[in-house]
Parts: structure tokens; sequence; C-alpha cells
């Protein structure tokens, strides 16, 4: 079946600034509608977000720029085009573009219509997201990588690590893991505010309190694990997002609100001593995008006891995700659709990664909208874990509460990664 129409608009994202949205219409009339996220805390290397600038609207952060590039010149050669031809679609925006970054169309402009295609293919066929771009028969459902205290770029706090995630790891189910993961959340909403502190939430639906140091974040989180019933470490365990790029100038890491300079050792020897004293299963970008040698040090530290993730590092990119390969760097790679513009690029990253025993998290961006897609590339993939905020506010438990569908539609058949997510083959 031909694509008949391809519309693009500008719709906004859970921050409230302008996001593309796109619906890929067949010749059937049968629909695809995607909608692209938003970064804060991005990567210097990551597919470029084509915003308008003009700061008569949105403070510049218009996308009628891309949306017109969707509706100029890519519906200009897709149009006519069957839908089923994914790689083909994905590779003529590519080319149509002609830069490395996606710059002249806008990588949220390719990545509307390229997302917007998957779904009108799904749809023509019936079927759901994760079963028609399933690379993996077992359609394993993932471990929920859960945001419970926001810090960082996406909070106005002192707290320099931008993620604490609870980790319902000792699960054996994906509902299950939902389940605690949500009833530890409340729990930790109760204990903040007897101790007083804030439970406004941040840009991924955690709570953002005032708390200097992480060592106290993790004690607070222990201690909601526990009265929530559960077992630090057993059922539930934390995975960190440091996103240290964004607190790391000329060779340094300045971590403001520890009120210390630490140098990449430095930073190595303090994450260790975390590790030691907390389950914590996952460490994201725990050294700056550029501090190669950095890496080098906390992979061979770490790197056989923690699964040390790649997020500004890899930018879900194959050619950066080879040379960590072949560096040895890291074991672990987040996988954001928009890092890099294409479903054909982000199948083939994570077909790397794997190939290579590096594994995969399937990313959210801080700014969301209802779009599940991360959900069923998860399941498609069975790459075992999700990273998509607390199990709060609708941009966030849009994606979990796909994955509820995918575990019911799945029934008796449903598998849940659990502690196997983690465990180094
Ligand atoms: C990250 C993401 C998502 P942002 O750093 O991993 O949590 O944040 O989308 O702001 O880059
Ligand atoms: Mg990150």
């Amino acid at each position: 079946m031909n694509i008949k129409q391809i519309h693009a608009r500008e719709i906004l994202d859970s921050r409230g600034f302008p996001t593309v949205e796109v619906d890929v219409v067949l010749d059937n009339d049968v629909m695809g509608r995607a909608a692209v996220p938003s970064g804060a805390s991005t990567g210097a290397y990551e597919a470029c977000e084509l915003r308008d600038g003009d700061t008569s609207r949105y403070g510049g952060k218009g996308v009628l720029k891309a949306v017109g590039n969707v509706n100029g010149e890519i519906s200009e050669i897709l149009v006519g085009i069957d839908v089923s031809n994914q790689h083909e679609i994905d590779q003529a925006m590519i080319e149509l573009d002609g830069t490395p970054n996606k710059s002249r169309l806008g990588a949220n402009a390719i990545l509307g219509v390229s997302l917007g295609v998957a779904y009108a293919n799904a749809n023509l066929n019936s079927r759901a997201l994760f079963q028609t771009i399933s690379q993996d028969d077992r359609n394993i459902l993932p471990v929920p990588l859960m945001n419970i205290i926001n810090g960082g770029a996406h909070a106005i706090n002192n707290i320099d690590f931008q993620e604490f995630m609870i980790v319902p790891v000792g699960a054996s189910t994906f509902s299950q893991a939902l389940q605690w993961g949500s009833e530890v959340y409340q729990v930790l909403k109760k204990h903040l505010s007897e101790m007083s502190l804030s439970t406004g939430l941040g840009d991924e639906g955690g709570f953002a309190p005032q708390i200097d140091s992480p060592v106290e974040v993790l004690q607070i989180l222990t201690k909601a694990i526990t009265s929530a019933g559960l077992t630090p470490g057993k059922d539930v365990a934390f995975a960190l997002d440091v996103a240290s790029s964004e607190f790391y100038s000329q060779g340094k890491y300045h971590l403001e609100g520890l009120d210390k300079t630490f140098s990449s050792a430095d930073m190595v020897d303090y994450l260790e001593g975390l590790t030691n004293d907390f389950p914590i299963l996952s460490i994201e970008d725990g050294l700056d995008e550029d501090d190669w040698d950095g890496w080098d040090l906390m992979t061979s530290r770490l790197g056989s006891k923690v699964q040390l993730v790649g997020d500004d590092l890899f930018v879900t990119n194959s050619q950066r995700l080879a040379t960590g390969i072949e560096k040895k760097i890291a074991n672990s790679i987040l996988i954001k659709l928009n890092q890099i513009g294409t479903l054909t690029e982000t199948l083939d990253v994570m077909k790397l990664a794997k190939d290579n025993n590096y594994s995969c998290i399937a990313s959210h961006r801080s700014g969301e909208t209802h779009d599940t897609t991360i959900a069923d590339l998860a399941v498609a993939t069975s790459c075992g874990q999700i990273k998509t905020g607390a199990p709060a506010r609708t941009d966030r438990v849009s994606k979990y509460n796909q994955l509820l569908r995918i575990e019911s539609l799945l029934g008796s058949s449903a598998l849940f990664a659990g502690n196997s997510a983690f465990t180094k083959n």
C-alpha cells in the first residue's frame, strides 16, 4: 500500500515547547501518527533538532521550518512509495538531507516521518507496532528504570546528578515491577513531606527536593523501598544518570551541590564508593562525552560489576558506538530515536550493540509527548530495559501503560527481563 499524503504539524511537548507531529496517510486512508521528543541535557554529537530561531514565536523554539520540510521536500519524494519499505524510506530521507547530522531538514522532521511510516504500516496490517518492527521473536518486556528523584538540568535544586532511578529487578512480571515502582514512589512522597522537603516534580515526573548529596538521596530511597515492604538490592535496585557532561569543563567535574571539583579519577573513586555502599546496577554518563581516557579508567575499574551506559557518549550513533567497542569503553548504550533521527539507524545501532555484548536501554527524552514508540521498541528488540521517568505524569506513564497493554496482548506468553537484563553474557 502506498503513501498518499504526509502531513506534519507543530504541537507542544511536556515542557510546553513546540515539537513535530506527523500523520502518514495511505491510499486506503489508513493513517500512522508519531510525535517527536526533545532533550534538555543534549549530547554535543546528537543529530540536529531544527528550531526556527524566530524569537517572536515560542522564544525561538518554534518548529515550523521542520514542519515545512516534512510537508514540502520530504513529502514530495515519499508520496507514492510503498509504506512497507521502511529502510528505503529512511535512506531516501538521509540522502535528501545530505548532511552528516540531519541539520538541513532536521532530525525532528525526519524522525517524525520515519515513525509515522512505521505506525502506518502497523495499522495497515492491524498489528501493534512492536509486532511489525520486531527484531526478536521472544518479545521480552523490559525492566523499567524509573527516575524518581530529579536533579541536574531537569530540576531547580542542588543535586548534581540528573537521575536517581529505581529498578524493580526482582519482580516476576512487568506489571508487578510497575506496581512496586509506583508503591515506592508514593512512600517516597510521604517521607519527603515528613522531612519537610518539597514534593514538587522535575521534568521527568520524579521529585525534585532540595538535597545536596547523592548519598543522602540514595539513603532516602533505600528507606522508601524498605517502607514499601521491599528489599533494596533484591527486589528493587538503583540506576544513576550522572549526566556529567553538564558539569564538566576544562578537564574537571564541578559538583556544585557537593561543593567539590573532581578529576576523572576522583569521579571514578566517588562512583565506585557509591556502588560499594548501595545496590547500583547501572551508571549512565558517569563521565563526560569527550573524556575517553576517563571512560577507559572507569570501564576497567567498574565495568565488570556495573552496567556503564553511554548516552551523550554514544548518542545512538553507530560510529561512536563502534569507537567505544574498539576502545573497550562502557558496556551499554542508551537508545534515543531522536539522537540519530530514523527508526532504521536506531535498529542498526541496537544490533551493533547486541552483537558486541553491549546492553541497550530504550529511553525517553526529558521533553516528551503522548507518543509511546519506545515501549514498542523495547519489546520489538527484547532489549530488556526501558527508562521512561517516574510512574507519574501522562507523558511518562503513557509508555508504561503501553507496556501493560502489550503484556496483556501477549498473555501467558509474555516474558519479563528481570535480573537477566543485567547479567553479562
Ligand atoms: C538523559 C535524558 C533522558 P534529556 O539524559 O538520559 O532522561 O535527558 O532528554 O534531557 O537528554
Ligand atoms: Mg542521560
